[in-house]
């Protein structure tokens, strides 16, 4: 047998070649090991053995936070098909895989209530102190100290959304049932709502008590919330955000809330996660939570699926569930 007969032995030919690029969860990872040939990682854990296995490689799975450039797709001369297992797909090189005909899909819309959800209990969280009088009570410090102290009210509150899609709506119609007075800022105005819309963060920070965020990641909205939008925003008004780590100037935020620029903030994304700067960690006017917005049984399940079936339709010769348009 030569090499290429053993390499062959070893594998069902019939299954694609899907190399993963994210630690997936177990129940998306078992029903692509069913379907396909899955190589986890290969690319960053065995350079040679990815070497070996890269010619035959004709889709890639990640999670809406893996970094899929222009240098690992020319590695892959089969590649096929990449599907993102999120909404978000900032750190994948679109250019370079529409260049080669390559479609990318993701998993819109299944994690929309889930997002919503999570940046209106952030908003209520950072508002109202939750987290911050559990730490009391379970201190003792109210039956030592008395009450808590006072929190901020959320309803009739005036929101400004920072990124009116799928979820900034779904976010409003929540937050329209808290009584609260919406406005938000796009680069279009939308047509089919009648909140107020800003030319831009800033004229919109300057005129709300909370300032959600909720665009995508990438180059067009880095830092988009920086010194100024956080200045306008003022010394009564709350930061939250659930987009990208990206969109937020950490180090602006971090000075700001050193400063008193801003009442507070509640952060499910960030620069560098997994890693969380030790300043916001020290802040008692601050929630934050691990990139959880979507992180439900029901949701990761619902976008599982996507994602495989994604993949599972273009192996088969069907269309694709959910291209990225
Ligand atoms: O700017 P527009 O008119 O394209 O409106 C989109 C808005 N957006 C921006 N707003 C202000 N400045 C920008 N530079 C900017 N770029 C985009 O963000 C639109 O209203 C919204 C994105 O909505 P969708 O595409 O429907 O995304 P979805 O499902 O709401 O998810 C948003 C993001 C994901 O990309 C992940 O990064 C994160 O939520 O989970």
């Amino acid at each position: 047998m030569d090499v290429w007969q053993s390499l062959y032995a070893e594998r069902d030919v019939s299954k694609p070649d899907v190399l993963v690029v994210a630690k997936l969860w177990p129940v998306l990872m078992n029903a692509l090991q069913a379907e396909f040939t899955v190589h986890d990682r290969l690319h960053e854990s065995d350079l040679d053995k990815f070497a070996e296995v890269a010619p035959r490689i004709r889709g890639i799975c990640g999670g809406g936070e893996s970094t899929v450039g222009a240098d690992l797709i020319a590695k892959l001369p089969a590649l096929e098909i990449i599907s993102v297992f999120g909404v978000g797909y900032d750190r994948y090189d679109l250019s370079a895989a529409r260049a080669r005909g390559i479609p990318v899909t993701n998993t819109p819309d299944v994690l929309t209530d889930c997002v919503a959800d999570l940046g209106l209990g952030l908003l209520i969280n950072v508002a109202r102190r939750m987290p911050q009088n559990e730490v009391y009570l379970r201190a003792g410090k109210w039956a030592s100290s008395g009450p808590a102290p006072l929190a901020r009210k959320v309803s009739g509150a005036r929101l400004g959304i920072v990124g009116l899609g799928r979820i900034g709506l779904a976010i409003a119609k929540r937050a329209e049932g808290f009584g609260m007075q919406i406005a938000y800022t796009t680069r279009t105005a939308r047509a089919d709502v009648s909140y107020k819309h800003y030319p831009s963060a800033v004229a919109l920070a300057a005129e709300v008590d909370f300032l959600m965020v909720i665009t995508p990641g990438g180059s067009a909205t880095k830092h988009l919330i920086g010194a100024e939008v956080l200045a306008a925003l003022g010394t009564k008004g709350y930061l939250i955000n659930v987009a990208r780590g990206s969109v937020v100037d950490t180090q602006a935020l971090i000075d700001a809330l050193q400063r008193g620029v801003i009442a507070g903030a509640a952060l499910d994304v960030f620069e560098n996660e997994p890693h969380v700067p030790a300043e916001l960690m020290a802040f008692d006017n601050v929630v934050l939570s691990p990139h959880a917005a979507s992180a439900t049984v029901q949701t990761r399940q619902a976008m599982a699926d996507l994602a495989f079936g994604n993949l599972k339709a273009h192996f088969g010769g069907q269309a694709l569930l959910t291209p990225v348009p």
